[in-house]
């Protein structure tokens, strides 16, 4: 029996406009999906920008307006990869056009613009889903397995880090395509919301929720020439952010973030430690899990370097042969193969607007302790409504 389709509607085009291309390309080919996504349009401003983008992904047609495009009757999905600031609008409106939304992150400028999108998006009752793509790396997944089988025990600490080195120079301007994330005002924070909402994510996945932080964020360079207006103006994101807290299981929390750490282009690491093993992950060896077990007998104890490309790990039977590995571009893929199964049956995808707004709320706590200069409580989610109930007919 031939497969049903999902029509995607993708609103922006450019870095994560890519990834996702290729994960909708990717998804049904190498994962046996109830729904086969089809790139149905693409939308963005630059007409030009937009059709070479377009073309080379195999999108059916483009918009120039995003509000024709959620109009469309043959559009099922809307995926959003515009910078931050227009997340909400997008997202509302393609929630209440009856549309499945996938958004980037961060889901909103804000804590309280999430809650709105969340609102919003759970009365429409529309399959959903945030990319946190890191969730979906098989060695993450597998971490994840590792923790909820308890074989860590007590958890003690939890610490990660993003770390990059591409706004170092002050000649680098601010706003336009490609460094709107140094604009407040598209980006709404700067590392928090771009680097350290990652960590949170996958800590909050992993580990449970965090219930409060003492944070310092840094801004290195005060003044940066902006791309639209051509003036100097006043840098107003985060270039730095650390932070330490509590989760709700009793564990210590240690993060950090930053566009300033020479020679990290994209080091995300995260180590979790309990009372019988401990773990730790390296996005510059996606591929592999570090793993140490204490009930190992003693003369080989040690920590093992897990090459996560088996066909019992996550999401690993699907691809090549055991022993050769996947990448970061998969991760996507991961997102959509898992997406189109929840769609199928009329649910979200975790993680879901809702589970995006509680790393917003982190990301607040973190944003507003560093100007308190105190501890600062993170507001706590809500549950979830009942499911979203609109399958895919
Ligand atoms: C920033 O450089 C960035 O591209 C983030 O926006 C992504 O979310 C992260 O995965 C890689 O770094």
């Amino acid at each position: 029996m031939a497969k049903k389709n999902l029509n995607i509607g993708i609103v922006g085009y450019g870095f994560m406009g890519r990834t996702h291309a290729n994960g909708y390309h990717n998804a049904a080919k190498f994962f046996d999906t109830p729904l086969v996504p089809v790139l149905k349009a693409a939308c963005g401003r630059d007409a030009t920008k937009l059709k070479a983008y377009a073309d080379n992904w195999g999108f059916e047609s483009t918009e120039t307006d995003w509000r024709k495009l959620i109009k469309r009757a043959d559009i099922d999905a809307i995926d959003i990869v515009t910078p931050n600031d227009s997340h909400a609008e997008i997202a509302i409106a393609a929630a209440r056009a009856g549309k499945m939304v996938l958004c980037e992150k961060p889901l909103a400028l804000n804590g309280a613009q999430g809650e709105e999108m969340v609102r919003e998006i759970e009365k429409a009752g529309v399959p959903n889903t945030v990319w946190y793509n890191y969730r979906r790396v098989p060695a993450v997944t597998l971490a994840k397995q590792i923790i909820d089988s308890g074989k860590l025990g007590q958890i003690f600490h939890y610490r990660a880090n993003f770390l990059q080195d591409w706004t170092i120079s002050a000649e680098l301007p601010q706003g336009g395509a490609g460094l709107w994330r140094l604009d407040a005002k598209a980006a709404g924070s700067g590392v928090t919301g771009d680097l350290l909402a990652h960590c949170i994510d996958t800590a909050l996945w992993l580990n449970g929720s965090i219930v409060d932080v003492s944070a310092m964020t840094e801004t290195f360079i005060k003044e940066r020439k902006h791309t639209l207006t051509g003036k100097m103006q006043a840098v107003k994101i985060d270039d730095a952010a650390i932070f330490h807290g509590h989760f709700a299981n009793g564990s210590l929390a240690l993060f950090e973030s930053t566009r300033y750490a020479r020679g990290h282009k994209a080091l995300y690491t995260l180590e979790i430690n309990g009372a019988n093993a401990s773990i730790r992950w390296d996005l510059h060896d996606l591929h592999r899990l570090q793993f140490f077990d204490h009930s190992d007998e003693g003369i080989v104890r040690g920590w093992r370097s897990i090459h996560v490309s088996d066909g019992d790990q996550p999401y690993m039977k699907n691809w090549w042969v055991p022993g050769l590995q996947i990448g970061y571009a998969e991760s996507f893929t991961h997102q959509v193969a898992d997406f189109l199964k929840a769609a199928a049956a009329g649910k979200s995808l975790p993680p879901t607007f809702r589970d995006a707004l509680e790393t917003q709320y982190v990301c607040d706590a973190v944003l507003k302790s560093a100007k308190t200069k105190k501890w600062e409580k993170v507001k706590a989610v809500g549950k979830a409504k009942p499911a979203a109930k609109k399958a895919k007919k």
